[in-house]
């Protein structure tokens, strides 16, 4: 049996990537949501994570720490987590680790934070040139990889959609202009029961974080009715 630890909904984005494939794929796991500090690992997470983070995957009590090898140690024990193609999965692959790695100006600049929507406002350099990756991502993904008629990067949901789940939702939230494959990509996500299920979990939360809340201030302030 699974056992999930994961933090806060409405600002945890590493958390979101496991618990969207471990719903997407219908894969049973206990949930432990547990609160973020918006800072580095702590003792009170070492105390379920090796590495003092979230999320961390136990599996009959055994650690399995940071988010690419949650996914691939679960790509390994269950069917579908990766395209079938070879092409598509080392694209898959590559593209899930650059999210991984990078795109540090976008996570900073815009950090996630599902209940806040913002005007938008427009972004600096670096940011726009993080922004116009992901989407050519998107947009190589969907034209290039994806076969059928499911609307998710590769074809099938995979890890890869996983991975750029958190950038679906700061897209969202500071609303930032996309292309129109990009921002049909988006949308298709925004739709995903598990994004809705995350969203009123988020919703829920009692728990709020000013310093991450102030971002509204850089982005035009909240939109109305939200
Ligand atoms: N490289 C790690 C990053 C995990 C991470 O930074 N997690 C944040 C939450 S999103 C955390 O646990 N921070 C400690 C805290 O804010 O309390 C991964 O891929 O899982």
């Amino acid at each position: 049996m699974y056992a999930l630890y994961f933090g806060n909904m409405n600002y945890s984005s590493w958390s979101l990537r496991p618990w969207i494939l471990l719903r997407h794929f219908d894969i049973p796991f206990e949930a432990h949501r547990v609160q973020v500090r918006g800072s580095g690992p702590t003792d009170l997470h070492r105390s379920y994570s090796p590495n003092g983070l979230v999320p961390c995957l136990h599996v009959d009590g055994f650690q399995v720490f940071d988010t690419l090898a949650i996914a691939e140690f679960l790509a390994e024990r269950h069917a579908g987590l990766w395209p079938d193609d070879w092409k598509a999965r080392a694209r898959a692959r590559s593209v899930s680790a650059e999210m991984h790695s990078g795109f540090g100006a976008l996570r900073s600049a815009m950090p996630m934070n599902v209940r806040m929507k913002c005007v938008g406002a427009e972004l600096d350099a670096a940011v726009a040139a993080d922004v116009a990756r992901v989407a050519a991502v998107w947009t190589e993904a969907r034209e290039s990889f994806a076969t059928g008629d499911e609307p998710w990067l590769f074809g099938a949901f995979s890890v890869a959609d996983a991975m750029f789940a958190p950038v679906v939702w700061r897209f969202a939230t500071y609303n930032v202009d996309l292309p129109p494959v990009a921002a049909a990509y988006r949308d298709a996500m925004l739709g995903h029961p598990a994004m809705r299920e995350w969203e009123q979990g988020a919703r829920a939360e009692a728990q709020s974080m000013p310093a991450y809340d102030a971002y509204a201030s850089r982005f035009g302030g909240l939109r109305e009715g939200t």
